[in-house]
């Protein structure tokens, strides 16, 4: 069987750790990359882990060696001070495109985020949704940093003929934590279905996909999911009495990015 080698950057966070929240595969291993130890992957057989960041360029060689496929989600995941930003989201993204071009590595799936799109509104969405590839409307210097690895993504796909998908990930997390996320919320599993689809199937050199279940409320095309083959299963609307509906209605004017595009640019964000 063809053994696939998934190096998984950012496996500690919150989207490593659902991707990573499945029994093995045959045929499947992983490079757990991060700088804190992944929970539990000492007790994975189809696991190895790496400690350290992105911007460790020796150290991101040394962990693509024999790997096939990356999922790259280390990142810092919300708003931070620009030269932070800068060289976590950015140069780290080039170390890491750089190693996997000179191992040869086919599939790279790169964790975007609505947040380079923030600024649009329910009401820019024509019928169908708001396309997977429109435009970028970055709504902080984090947001801009997911637009710069997108675009730095297709730049290795068209020049070294690597296949990539850029997945603007809405609200992934095993619950929506607010009803204002309703609208863009990912499931774990929707999430593991996605990433599988942009690895295992037959996808374009270069594509944008929309990261989000199928949400009632939701105002996303679906379409980029469908070209890679993704169908995605689950609705936040079991969730929806938990908050209050006021936090719930989707309000034409209101932005993707919520609250992020109304932060101080530069100044770091708590998580969450
Ligand atoms: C993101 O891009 C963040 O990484 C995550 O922490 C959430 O804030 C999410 O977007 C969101 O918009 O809910």
């Amino acid at each position: 069987m063809t053994e696939r080698v998934v190096l998984i950057t950012g496996a500690a966070g919150q989207v490593g750790r659902i991707l990573m929240d499945r029994p093995p595969r045959p045929g499947w291993r992983y490079v757990l990359l991060d700088v804190v130890a992944p929970e539990g992957a000492d007790r994975r057989d189809d696991a190895t882990v790496v400690i350290g960041s992105v911007t460790d360029e020796v150290l991101v060689r040394s962990a693509m060696a024999g790997v096939t496929d990356v999922v790259h989600l280390g990142a810092l995941s919300v708003e931070d001070e620009w030269q932070r930003i800068v060289q976590v989201n950015i140069d780290g993204t080039r170390i890491v495109l750089d190693a996997a071009r000179d191992a040869g590595v086919g599939r790279f799936v790169f964790a975007s985020s609505n947040h380079a799109m923030g600024f649009y509104t329910p009401a820019d969405a024509p019928a169908g949704g708001l396309p997977d590839d429109a435009p970028a409307r970055a709504d902080t210097y984090y947001g801009w940093s997911k637009v710069a690895g997108e675009e730095l993504l297709r730049l290795y796909c068209e020049r070294y003929g690597m296949r990539g998908v850029a997945v603007r990930i809405g609200h992934c997390f095993p619950e929506p934590l607010t009803g204002s996320r309703l609208a863009v919320w990912l499931s774990p599993a929707d999430a593991r279905a996605l990433v599988d689809a942009a690895l295992e199937n037959d996808i374009d050199a270069f594509q944008i996909v929309w990261g989000a279940s199928a949400n009632t409320r939701s105002w996303l095309s679906r379409e980029g999911g469908r070209r890679i083959g993704f169908i995605a299963r689950d609705d936040s609307e079991r969730f929806a009495d938990r908050f209050p509906p006021e936090q719930t209605r989707v309000d034409p004017t209101t932005p993707l990015g919520a609250h992020f595009t109304g932060v101080p640019l530069g100044e770091p964000m708590r998580t969450r």
